[in-house]
């Protein structure tokens, strides 16, 4: 086997998003978000855990970026509560919040560590899903304000603002199948989310560009690899619907500056996207740095003519309502395995062909792998060590992936694996682990389980062990 070396450039990371590690939730003054209530309501979480202490990173923040330091890392993804800053989601910064922030980027740049800050990783305050949540216009005018809030007081000592996490996940579990925060099964007010988010992500990369004129904007998507079950007509167009649902939905507004049109018709028995104003689709399609892009698995589609019962095993979570609105003629079929603790097919192929496929339509843009990994069922051996040899070999095959569009002419400047820690994985609780850093729930103790030790010799030598 040929040795894969990164060039000198390549930056090697790791993410965190703030509800799934800081806890404190009620401290310094945060206010609550759409994920405490969601978290808070019986049934929605396994166990119903919720991120109240989550991994104590609020307070461990600076133990936690040695660890960083210790693993060799170029760059540390996390993401800002915007309940942290702006309590009830709008009007003055709340200090202390800012603050916390503050203190974080400036240890981050003392060790050498480049900041990657993302504003919105879900937790959107919990008074604005009450005054509509993001089927709410307004709600990408206040995302606006609170970019301004918080680049104003950060600027460009963030190396990289990125706006939005994962806006599939934002509308559509959280509006259509309800999976996720805030809960809702209304398939009109996911598309009006959609809409809502390209909006904010535009408007608040105008704040960014103005107040953080050296720092670089991205935005990171998880864009969906979709194969149909079969090269039939039926199958290639319902794996056509998911990747307008999926993929185009996000990269037509913000990369073309346009809805691809299929889109439109598709979904014109739910919606008839009359909150898209003049001049919206522009906005979204602010020139970007680089853009993000979180991978895990792939997904395969095939027509359902309703005759048979429908699988619908789109990795996605288990609800009666779809997240995939005017797609009701599409099954996703599980996948061979080998799966991970999430079920998610373990695909590393996937990887290099959506690189591919953005190098091939963007051929300008720059890519950034802002989330790759795997949760397992962990087990700590009688000497208190963690051998996750599957996901050292996951980690391992993902990364390979990447050199391998490299090769074929992707520019890919970095990678983060995610997570850094064991972290609340939403409506799993605290079962599913995807840290290469242990983290007892009881003591919040942190133990690095061998794929932070591999992770450390790939950092340091950029050759892949
Ligand atoms: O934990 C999540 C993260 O918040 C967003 N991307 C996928 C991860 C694993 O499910």
């Amino acid at each position: 086997m040929t040795e894969i070396v990164f060039p000198p450039g390549f930056v090697w990371g790791s993410a965190t998003a703030a509800y799934q590690v800081e806890g404190a939730a009620t401290e310094d003054g945060r206010g609550p978000s759409i994920w405490d209530t969601y978290s808070h309501t019986p049934g929605r979480t396994l166990g119903g855990e919720t991120g109240d202490v989550a991994a104590d990173h609020y307070h461990r923040w600076a133990d936690d970026l040695d660890q960083l330091s210790a693993l060799g890392l170029g760059a540390y993804r996390f993401s800002v509560s915007w309940p942290r800053v702006q309590p009830g989601g709008s009007g003055p910064a709340n200090r202390a919040g800012v603050d916390f922030y503050s203190r974080l980027v400036d240890r981050l740049l003392e060790l050498g560590i480049r900041p990657v800050a993302t504003l919105y990783h879900w937790d959107l305050p919990q008074e604005l899903e009450d005054a509509g949540g993001w089927p709410a216009r307004d709600t990408a005018l206040r995302f606006a304000d609170y970019a301004a809030t918080i680049v104003g007081a950060l600027g460009d000592r963030v190396h990289t603002w990125t706006t939005l996490n994962e806006p599939w996940c934002s509308a559509y579990l959280g509006y259509a199948s309800g999976v996720h925060a805030p809960g809702r099964t209304e398939p009109a007010a996911a598309l009006a989310a959609v809409h809502h988010l390209n909006l904010a992500h535009g408007l608040a990369s105008r704040v960014i560009r103005d107040l953080a004129p050296a720092a670089q904007l991205s935005v990171t998507l998880n864009l969906h690899v979709i194969r149909p079950a079969t090269e039939s007509p039926g199958d290639t167009d319902a794996a056509r619907r998911i990747d307008a649902l999926a993929n185009r939905a996000f990269l037509g507004p913000m990369l073309d500056g346009v809805y691809p049109a299929d889109l439109l018709a598709d979904t014109a028995g739910t919606t008839d996207w009359s909150f898209v104003h003049d001049g919206d689709e522009r906005t979204a399609a602010a020139p970007l740095d680089v853009l993000g892009v979180n991978y895990y698995s792939t997904t395969l589609v095939r027509a359902w003519d309703g005759s048979s019962p429908r699988s619908s095993a789109d990795g996605h979570g288990r609800s009666a309502h779809s997240a995939w609105v005017g797609a009701d003629r599409v099954e996703f079929l599980s996948q061979p395995g080998p799966h991970t603790a999430m079920g998610w097919n373990i695909e590393p192929a996937g990887l290099t062909e959506l690189l591919l496929r953005l190098h091939r339509e963007y051929p300008d843009l720059p890519l950034m792998i802002t989330e790759n990994g795997a949760a397992f069922d962990d087990v700590v051996s009688p000497d208190g060590a963690v051998h996750d040899d599957r996901r050292v070999d996951y980690l391992r095959r993902h990364v390979a992936a990447t050199a391998e569009a490299m090769a074929a002419g992707a520019d890919v400047r970095g990678y983060f694996v995610w997570s850094l820690l064991d972290n609340f994985e939403w409506a799993y609780g605290y079962e599913r682990r995807f840290g290469i850093i242990r983290v007892d729930y009881q003591t919040q103790e942190r133990t690095w389980k061998d794929s932070a030790h591999w992770y450390r010799r790939l950092t340091t030598t950029g050759h892949l062990p």
